[in-house]
């Protein structure tokens, strides 16, 4: 969680400073969901994430100086410097399924690995991210329907961060939580606190077991709060202060580590050795990233099928 927050916070810097010529998308507050559910698998699973889960790309593997280099459009990231924002960011060999768009489309697309999975007999299980504001596409509900008729080894995790770009979710839906629709199409429903690593990693886990054992799929909502704007430009004036500091206080890497110590578990040289070795890890992965150049405008159309 700490690793995402650094990531973030310098992605933060290098598009202030001009290095960024696209869009980044802030993960503040999501750092307990991303990681807590990507633990919650196995290394032959796979997952698809969205554009706030950072945490499960690092924590599968990918190095912070891929995703800066995918950020600062060079060879070095996923898309080889064809695309600066998170879409295409993937790899298949760590098990992450590439990045579609932000709407729900990457939930047909874990269906599917959950299918193959299923349809080869093997006992993996795939995993996805959608958001508030995706719930309300019609590839949300019909994933969640195939998912649940064809019993398939699939986890769903509804990242409710009570903002879709500027809509707040009571202009959205009249419901006050979105779990319900689980049981409309006929599967389990959990609701986790997203700003609490354990809980998000338990209550996966479990959903996670289910799935591989032949149970079928789940639908996991956790709640958090969306801490900036939807993307980097975008300064989120309609959002009320007050509910923003009461998150603040909420801080997922805050609560864990007020946790830990409180648990006597975390120590000051515990802290101190996760700290450096954080800032060695980013400060290595931008160095990289910025010997990696920019592509080669002969390249332009490599890849291009149609
Ligand atoms: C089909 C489609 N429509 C609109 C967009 C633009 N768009 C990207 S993310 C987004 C809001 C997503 O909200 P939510 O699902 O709540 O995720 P959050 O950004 O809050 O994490 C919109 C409207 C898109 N990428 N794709
Ligand atoms: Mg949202």
């Amino acid at each position: 969680m700490k690793l995402t927050r650094a990531v973030d916070d310098r992605t933060e810097d290098l598009y202030k400073q001009g290095k960024i010529p696209g869009v980044i998308f802030s993960q503040r507050g999501h750092e307990a969901i991303a990681v807590g559910a990507s633990y919650a698998l196995e290394p032959e699973d796979v997952l698809a994430p969205m554009h706030r889960d950072l945490g499960a790309y690092l924590l599968r593997g990918m190095t912070p100086g891929t995703i800066f280099a995918q950020a600062m459009a060079r060879i070095g990231g996923p898309s080889r410097g064809r695309d600066t924002n998170t879409h295409g960011l993937g790899d298949l060999s760590l098990g992450i399924i590439g990045y579609i768009s932000h709407l729900p489309q990457s939930m047909p697309v874990t269906l599917g690995a959950a299918f193959s999975f299923k349809y080869r007999g093997e006992a993996r299980v795939a995993l996805t991210f959608t958001g508030d504001g995706a719930s309300s596409e019609g590839a949300f509900s019909e994933s969640l329907n195939l998912a649940a008729v064809l019993n398939l080894p699939a986890v769903f995790i509804l990242e409710n961060n009570r903002y879709a770009y500027s809509t707040p979710t009571h202009h959205q839906y009249a419901t006050r939580n979105l779990v319900q629709r689980a049981e409309a199409f006929g599967m389990p429903g959990y609701t986790v606190d997203g700003n609490n690593v354990l809980d998000v990693w338990q209550v996966t886990a479990e959903a996670v077991d289910r799935a591989r054992s032949g149970g079928g799929p789940s639908l996991i909502e956790a709640h958090t709060m969306r801490m900036r704007g939807h993307a980097i430009h975008d300064p989120a004036n309609y959002v009320p202060k007050q509910l923003l500091e009461e998150w603040e206080t909420l801080d997922p890497i805050k609560i864990t580590t007020d946790t830990l110590r409180n648990q006597g578990v975390l120590d000051h040289t515990t802290e101190a050795d996760i700290a450096l070795k954080v800032k060695t890890e980013v400060d290595a992965g931008l160095k990289w990233a910025d010997s990696s150049p920019l592509p080669n405008p002969d390249t332009l159309t490599a890849g291009i099928y149609a």
